[in-house]
């Protein structure tokens, strides 16, 4: 009998075109897919994430199956479950004869890592299913003084030839932003994402889920994700179109009680791998070609994939695994309670707390200049924002949410990722929002009891980096616009701005 070799597939890794099954022999080799408490707990993820994932993987091992493959899926409350993948591998081999896995690589360096010192020896071949592989982005990026997304992004509609006519962009121009991101009109709705009913396989794993992890933060309750492919690609079809065309308009706007807005909510099935890149995009193309989509939609939208979702990539395997541990602003405030609770009276943040904490999810500008944007005037350590970001959105993975939010959002990687932080006052978000009108702080105030505490925030964060920001071309205008205050009005602002830093120390309520 020739001796079987495993199949590592990854909770993320659910695509039939895997490089690892590409590489197996499906009459010899076994998949192993296993549910265990190291990736449930490695940070404790929120409920709603785990209940996808794990139902998404069962449905996923009764495909294989029916493909032809034989799978060795081990649930997580089997008696015998050694409860980590390495673990898992060991035994399938005791069990199979195997002496040997092969895999796909994983996305988070943590788990690399595991494997390759893991008691049985695991080939690890590339992660084809994205666009731009290692050794290219590395080539994009040497001798560059700036990795600027813009750039690559050129590249890839190049490589891709998505909306190219012949070797120039459609319509003449490569970013359509200047017709994007307008506030949002009075009563502007969305129906939101497409909500799939659950069935056997999706109440087995949410009661399972609701009994182990129905303590930690985040609600298991009004579950709506799709959990195979048929149902990711009617998502897809919904967004094309219900939302994509009125995506690039008000791709930045923020409005109480909608979470989604014209947002495709496809991250969480794409990072699963029950959608790829190229099917996404071209489907964009296609409603664009068909005229049911203006240009700045479609182009807006194939961007953030082919773009910022690959760039973003990109940079986490260039920077390599201490990424997560950088903190050039020194940034060491601990992350305030109210990132668990909402309980703040800031309505912005309530409003996207509370969201996240029932959806696992919010759009890009909530997660951007809300919470991140609060976290990093407020100076908190950006590891434990890395570690919040990492727990409370269905679609984070570390190769996708450290570059997110330690370069992009909290400029903890010294300007890697954006040529400036990404910080502002009050203001952008009365513009982009409807959530100052409800708030108990006033977004006009600049100084005083009920100032809002971004508007305070924002000076004293701007006055604490000096330094390090006053020459740069994009901050220089804030420095002067600072410095043409006069002196009392400074002072009184800083003196404000520390005392909610005083504040969030002592754990008191803001
Ligand atoms: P849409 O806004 O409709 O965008 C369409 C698609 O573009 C997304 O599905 C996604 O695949 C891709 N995309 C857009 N922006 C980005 C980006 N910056 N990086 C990577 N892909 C992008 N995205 C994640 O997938 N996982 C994360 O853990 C994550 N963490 C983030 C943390 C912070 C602080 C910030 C600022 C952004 C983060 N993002 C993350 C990027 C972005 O917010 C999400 O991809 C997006 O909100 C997902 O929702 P959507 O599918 O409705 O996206
Ligand atoms: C995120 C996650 C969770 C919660 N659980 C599992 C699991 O039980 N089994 C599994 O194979 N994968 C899981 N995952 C996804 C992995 O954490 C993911 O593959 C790595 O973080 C690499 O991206
Ligand atoms: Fe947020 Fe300030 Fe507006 Fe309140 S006033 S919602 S704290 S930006």
């Amino acid at each position: 009998m020739v001796t079987p070799r495993l199949i590592l597939v990854l909770g993320d890794q659910l695509s039939d075109d895997l490089s690892a099954l590409r590489e197996g022999d499906s009459a010899r080799d076994v998949v192993v897919m296993a549910e265990v408490q190291a990736e449930t707990d490695y940070v404790p993820h929120h409920p709603k994430k785990i209940a996808f994932l794990f139902a998404a993987m069962r449905k996923h091992a009764a495909h294989l199956r029916e493909i032809g493959w034989q799978v060795r899926y081990t649930t997580l409350d089997d008696p015998e479950n050694t409860q980590s993948i390495p673990g898992e591998l060991l035994r399938a081999a005791d069990a199979t004869g195997a002496q040997e896995a092969i895999g796909t690589e994983p996305g988070e360096f943590r788990l690399i890592a595991a494997l390759e010192d893991g008691p049985l020896p695991v080939h690890l071949f590339p992660d084809d299913r994205f666009l731009c592989g290692h050794a290219e982005f590395d080539a994009w990026a040497e001798g560059r003084k700036e990795l600027r997304m813009e750039w690559f992004y050129r590249e890839m509609r190049r490589k891709t030839g998505l909306m190219m006519e012949g070797d120039k962009p459609a319509g003449g121009r490569w970013n359509y932003d200047q017709e994007n991101r307008k506030p949002p009109p009075k009563g502007l709705s969305c129906d939101g994402p497409l909500r799939h009913d659950s069935d056997d396989v999706t109440r087995d794993v949410l009661a399972l889920v609701r009994d182990r992890f129905g303590n930690r933060y985040g609600s298991l309750d009004g579950f709506w994700f799709a959990t195979d492919r048929t149902g990711a690609l009617a998502a897809l079809d919904h967004f094309i179109g219900q939302s994509l065309p009125h995506f690039g308009d008000y791709q930045d706007a923020m409005v109480k009680g909608q979470p989604f807005l014209h947002h495709a909510i496809l991250s969480v099935y794409m990072n699963a791998g029950l959608l790829g890149w190229r099917e996404v995009c071209e489907a964009a193309e296609a409603a664009w070609k068909a005229g049911d989509v203006p240009i700045n939609a479609a182009e807006g939208f194939i961007r953030q994939i082919i773009g910022w979702r690959e760039y973003i990539r990109g940079i986490y395997f260039r920077e390599g695994p201490d990424y997560t541990l950088r903190n050039v602003l020194g940034a060491d405030r601990d992350l305030p309670e109210f990132y668990w609770s909402g309980d703040t009276d800031m309505r912005c943040m309530n409003e996207c707390i509370t969201a996240t904490m029932e959806e696992a999810y919010a759009h890009h500008i909530q997660r951007l200049m809300v919470t991140g944007n609060f976290a990093l005037l407020a100076g908190i350590d950006p590891h434990q924002v890395h570690e919040w970001y990492l727990v409370v959105y269905a679609d984070a993975y570390e190769w996708v949410e450290s570059p997110n939010v330690i370069g992009m959002s909290q400029f903890a990687d010294g300007g890697v990722v954006g040529s400036k932080p990404y910080v502002s006052g009050g203001n952008y978000i009365n513009r982009m929002s409807d959530y100052c009108k409800s708030c108990s702080y006033v977004v006009s105030r600049k100084a005083g009891e009920d100032a809002c505490p971004f508007n305070l925030l924002y000076w004293n964060f701007l006055d604490r980096h000096r330094d390090r920001f006053e020459r740069n071309p994009r901050m220089a205008q804030m420095y002067r616009t600072w410095d043409r205050m006069d002196d009392d009005h400074r002072r009184t602002v800083l003196s404000e701005g520390d005392t909610i830093l005083a504040k969030l120390d002592r754990g008191d309520r803001v």
